[in-house]
């Protein structure tokens, strides 16, 4: 048995993240790009500094990233030398409209991802685009308030009408947001939200959860009316809240956080507000203000199929124990006594991913991608020029065998794996450099020197082998 024989391999970025050149081709300027590395970072994308501009302070990591906006052609060739079957990518949206709500798209922002998208095409590769990875044009925020405002639907659905339209022949596979649930925890970067004093943050975090559901519902409407063969997926960040001990306050407590993290893929895949969430939202009093018609329209336009990051699993203590804490993508949860850490301290669990896989498959009873999974880790180039990342193999090895049993013998339906990611590049929680993923190693440092010089790991043999394989030389 094994994979599927069209099982999508391949590698995950975002715009942000590895392009650069954000003052380029008309390019706008987004949330992201001012999201400061160092000791701010974090109250700027959880929404508790206010930056909308860029000052002489702070370094913004995303400005060059590893200026993937000039190096596509030699960075998707490598990933054809891999053996890519797919890439996921994000389209940066003030590239295509550089304010968000003018009435014409930006023709150069538009030419560059059909060049993009005409170097995929020469390698096979089969493009899987995010429509918004962390995305929100400042000049949105300035006037509307970023995703607490319900007319950020319209400009985002007119960005879909123009990605659409303008990609029919290039592009097949979207998933409307990028991590979506990350609303809840760094609101600004996820959804361009900053709070002002006083202001009730719940509320507002559901209200725009509400609005970019309902934009996701209404995009799956447009997918479909342009191409039929489109298919679009939802987006979250995964990893199962296991019980920190069998005590059932700790199992009820890991229940919620659960919950609180399906929330979003329960609408989108089964199209309604789970009666969990009616009912605590309710009475928490954050219960979003919804239109007549919002129901019908997320009953109506689920989505195809699931798609998740999972970097790892959550341990989760009823509160007022004095357990030791984890890092861990999205956020903080009890130290796993069982577990290994990477390191910047996540918990690295590949059996989690099955877990997770079961848990996500029992639930919608859908197609499911991986579109992340990966290890931050710092890479040395030694004085032969290599970079032997034996540390990444064995984590990603562990976690396709992981998959693999999922897939074998647990009959979980799986469409690929992108991992996260196939090139160095900035990390989104800390804007660090030094917090490298890649198969392919950029000489780019946390100074911001460097060449930008690519170079393949040890690990992009290793990864090329996988592909060929179809998953069975791991
Ligand atoms: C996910 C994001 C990615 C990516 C990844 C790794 O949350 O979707 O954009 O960056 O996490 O996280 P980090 O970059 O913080 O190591």
């Amino acid at each position: 048995m094994g994979f599927r024989k069209d099982f999508m391999w391949g590698g995950a970025t975002a715009a942000n993240q590895c392009e650069g050149g954000i003052f380029e081709g008309g390019r706008g300027l987004a949330n992201v790009d001012v999201c400061p590395a160092g000791k701010d970072r974090n109250a700027v994308i959880t929404g508790h500094m206010k930056m909308l501009e860029m000052d002489g302070e702070h370094r913004y990591p995303a400005a060059e990233a590893v200026d993937m906006y000039h190096h596509f052609k030699e960075d998707i060739a490598l990933f054809g030398e891999m053996g890519f079957k797919t890439y996921r990518m994000s389209i940066a949206w003030t590239r295509i409209f550089p304010n968000g709500d003018e009435e014409e798209p930006n023709e150069e922002g538009l030419r560059f991802y059909d060049e993009v998208f005409a170097e995929c095409k020469k390698y096979g590769i089969e493009p899987l685009v995010t429509i918004s990875h962390f995305d929100c044009p400042i000049y949105l925020i300035k006037k509307w308030g970023g995703w607490r405002s319900r007319r950020m639907i319209d400009c985002y659905l007119r960005l879909c009408e123009v990605l659409f339209t303008r990609y029919k022949d290039a592009v097949t596979y979207w998933l409307t947001f990028n991590e979506i649930n990350m609303i809840l925890h760094a609101p600004f970067m996820g959804a361009g939200i900053y709070f002002e004093e006083d202001e009730e943050e719940e509320k507002i975090k559901y209200q725009a959860a509400h609005h970019e559901l309902v934009a996701s519902a209404l995009a799956v409407r447009m997918a479909h009316e342009i191409n039929p063969e489109n298919k679009v997926g939802c987006m979250f960040a995964a990893g199962s809240a296991y019980p920190y001990s069998c005590r059932p306050e700790d199992v009820w407590e890991a229940l919620v956080v659960d919950q609180e993290n399906y929330f979003f893929a329960d609408v989108q895949a089964r199209g309604y507000y789970p009666s969990y969430a009616k009912a605590r939202l309710k009475k928490n009093g954050v219960f979003p203000e919804m239109e007549p018609g919002d129901e019908e329209i997320l009953r109506k336009y689920p989505v195809d199929f699931i798609s998740f990051s999972y970097y790892n699993s959550r341990c989760i203590a009823a509160p007022g124990g004095d357990q030791e804490e984890a890092e861990g993508n999205l956020f903080k949860s009890a130290k796993n006594p069982y577990l290994k850490f990477s390191q910047w301290g996540w918990p690295i669990d590949p059996l989690g991913l099955r877990i997770t896989l079961n848990e996500v498959y029992d639930r919608y009873q859908k197609p499911m991608f991986i579109v992340e999974n990966g290890l931050g880790a710092v890479d040395t180039v030694d004085e032969h020029g290599e970079i032997s990342d034996d540390y990444r193999i064995d984590y990603l090895r562990d976690h396709i065998k992981a998959m693999r049993d999922a897939v074998e013998e647990d009959g979980v339906d799986l469409m690929g794996y992108t991992s996260w990611a196939p090139i160095d590049l900035i990390s989104a929680g800390s804007g660090e450099m030094k917090k490298r993923y890649g198969f392919i190693y950029v000489d780019k440092q946390e100074d911001g020197t460097g060449t930008l010089e690519r170079r393949r790991k040890k690990s992009f043999y290793w990864y090329k082998k996988v592909i060929e394989s179809n998953g069975e030389e791991l």
